[in-house]
């Protein structure tokens, strides 16, 4: 039992959830991602966003060359994801990864979630969970959104090492611009779950469900054993 339940926390994917709450101000942990929703530092209150030195955003780190970190504000588009105000633009003035390292406790479980929306249409962006010590990719999926909502997606990673690397790729964007596109927010990477997280099934449910699945398989079996003999 002990070993089915570590597995299904292990396995669990993403979960995508449209937006509908507005939640509450973010609480920063000291073993998790900081200011994980491009609050700090402000775009001024005359300017719709900002082209900002990478060494101004705490906790985030670019690989472009130029070492910008674009934030946008409601001013120019929309508001942040959670009824925030500032979001990032990862297509900031060219394409780039966005990361940021975060001390971890080998073998503890990270929870984890970030809002992800298009600017002109489906944007496409590859979030990374890397352990550095050994440089092993722990979680890596594509995600595609749309630029209708900030669209929420969630889930846990066991850490395997004290450094653990988060990270957004740029993949493409609707337009092919690489200036434009993967808006960014809310990230939350840490060891409690953030508020609102969606609960990892139970144990039994999920044993559940392999019986249905194995008891399937069997039904089907018959069932074509069944049409050999007619
Ligand atoms: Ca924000
Ligand atoms: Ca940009």
């Amino acid at each position: 039992m002990k070993s089915i339940s570590k597995l299904a926390v292990v396995t669990i994917g993403s979960v995508a959830l449209s937006l509908g709450i507005v939640g509450n101000g973010q609480e920063a942990h000291a073993s998790g991602l900081i200011n994980g929703g491009f609050e700090q530092t402000l775009v001024p209150s005359n300017q719709s966003w900002a082209s900002i030195d990478e060494s101004l955003i705490p906790g985030w780190e670019t690989t472009a060359t130029d070492n910008k970190i674009e934030i946008q504000t409601p001013r120019l588009f929309h508001g942040g994801a959670l009824g925030t105000d500032q979001y990032a633009e990862l297509n900031a003035n060219q394409i780039s990864t966005l990361y940021q390292d975060v001390e971890t406790t080998s073998g503890s479980t990270m929870f984890w979630r970030f809002f992800h929306r298009g600017r002109q249409g489906v944007d496409t962006m590859r979030l990374s969970i890397i352990d550095l010590a050994t440089n092993s990719t722990l979680f890596s999926q594509i995600y595609n959104t749309d630029n209708t909502a900030w669209v929420e997606y969630q889930g846990t990673t066991v850490a395997t090492g004290g450094t653990t690397r988060w990270q957004f790729d740029s993949v493409a964007a609707a337009g092919g611009n690489p200036t434009i596109g993967n808006f960014l927010d809310e990230v939350y990477f840490a060891e409690k779950p953030p508020e609102g997280f969606q609960t990892v099934p139970e144990p039994a449910s999920v044993l559940g469900l392999l019986a249905m699945g194995a008891f399937g398989m069997i039904s089907t079996r018959k069932r074509k054993q069944l049409n050999i003999g007619n």
